[in-house]
């Protein structure tokens, strides 16, 4: 019970459980299917979910220190919470900001060869305990400093793998666990900004064929912005100023308190409007760009429910301006929670699709994750592939894979049938 009556739970914001595509026509009328029809897909309530924490918290104790769901909800799942404890995680003090250190009790102690070990030891009993069909890997955890990518260091698979025997210091725990599963064979999807991949890593992960895909999940001031400027400059309206301000009181609030995790996500959120900017020469003279600024602060009252304030200023007609200002409560991670589930289905859904070209042998997709880019701000993609920051032409490239792999044909929206 809510003060709003009874409620059930949902898994609304699930672009794979919540949402549906048109398949076509029928009689005149418009035909949509749920997106979990279109491929055999995992169920949410399928997953079985464990994971990694620097913090020894039990999960019911975690839920009530995070402020996200109703009480009445939380005494409801208190029971099936209480008796769970994360495995250990591995701390660097050096990536994350240094108000984390009080949390930092459930670590796994070693040389980084001995942690990338212990890691890979985990996913096997994980994998084992549960009889698991596959297992996917999931960074949810703090926003990282940026890792220098230098020769010798992480620049190719083999500097990677000896620099990690080495115990080299700029070694990020991220990368850490995403080199133990592609050495155990599992999908890694990285959803915070910093730079996981590695030019080493990316390299090891396509030769091993393991999916890799992120970075930073979409959630709520971003994905309305790749909405919204794709409007703006596919009408003809040029912006000249985004200004992205926002506060947060959650832990990510607080660890992105510190200048260089602040700086990560500053790279991701800033680089989401380029190709759309990019596309227009009508509007943007090479090299031209709109000023875009991004803020964030952080203010512990407010808790999850981070405030986004956007401001848009555009060009319009014989020297008009045209001002969009917006205010969005985001519910962090309500919105998060089911991107979360998303790629963890679609990850391990990618994996299953094979493609070829003309007289070629069948083979899987390219290890780097194009398709999961709807739901992350950053999306990584291989070597000389354009990226798309445009939610909808990237909900189009996933749904019509999709499409393609039921042999429907890929959704053009001529409706040509209705034009003759
Ligand atoms: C600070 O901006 C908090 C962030 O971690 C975001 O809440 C998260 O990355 C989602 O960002 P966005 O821009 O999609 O709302």
């Amino acid at each position: 019970m809510t003060k709003d009556g009874l409620r059930k739970p949902n898994y609304y914001g699930s672009l794979t459980h919540a949402a549906t595509c048109r398949v076509g026509n029928y009689q005149g009328e418009e035909v949509h299917v749920p997106f979990s029809s279109l491929l055999p897909m995992v169920h949410p309530n399928d997953i079985v979910v464990g994971g990694w924490d620097i913090s020894s918290l039990n999960l019911a104790d975690a839920m009530e220190r995070a402020r996200v769901l109703d009480f009445e909800l939380q005494k409801q799942l208190v029971p099936y919470m209480r008796g769970t404890v994360p495995l250990p995680g591995i701390y660097d003090p050096d990536f994350i900001a240094a108000n984390q250190v009080g949390r930092a009790d459930n670590l796994i102690k070693g040389s980084r060869a001995e942690q990338v070990a212990a890691v890979r030891g985990h996913i096997r009993d994980f994998r084992a305990a549960h009889s698991l069909d596959s297992v996917v890997v999931l960074w949810t955890a703090n926003t990282e400093r940026y890792a220098e990518v230098l020769e010798g260091l992480n620049d190719t698979a083999a500097n990677l793998l000896a620099a990690v025997e080495r115990d080299e210091a700029e070694i990020a725990p991220s990368t850490l666990y995403a080199l133990a599963c592609v050495q155990e064979g599992v999908p890694f999807v990285n959803g915070s900004p910093q730079n996981t991949f590695v030019p080493g890593l990316i390299e090891l992960a396509t030769e091993a064929g393991v999916l890799i895909g992120g970075d930073d999940f979409k959630s709520g001031q971003t994905k309305m912005k790749s909405v919204l400027v794709d409007y703006l400059v596919g009408a003809g309206i040029k912006p000249v100023s985004i200004v992205s301000y926002n506060h947060l009181g959650n832990n990510d609030g607080m660890n992105l308190s510190a200048p260089a995790t602040f700086r990560s996500k500053e790279i991701s959120k800033s680089n989401v409007v380029d190709d759309m900017v990019l596309s227009n020469e009508l509007l943007y003279a090479p090299g031209e760009h709109p000023d875009h600024v991004v803020v964030i602060k952080y203010v512990p009252y407010v808790a999850d429910s981070k405030r986004a304030l956007d401001e848009y200023v555009s060009e319009i007609f014989m020297g008009g301006r045209n001002t969009i200002a917006m205010h969005n409560t985001c519910e962090d991670s309500l919105l998060a929670a089911p991107i979360i589930l998303d790629l963890v289905i679609l990850a391990e859904l990618l994996t299953r699709i094979r493609l070829a070209r003309d007289g070629e042998e069948l083979a899987g997709l390219h290890p780097v994750a194009v398709l999961l880019s709807y739901l992350t701000k950053a999306p990584l993609v291989p070597q000389g592939t354009p990226v798309v920051n445009a939610l909808a032409k990237q909900r189009a490239m996933l749904e019509n894979v999709f499409r393609a792999c039921v042999g429907l044909a890929p959704e053009n929206n001529m409706m040509l049938e209705f034009k003759a």
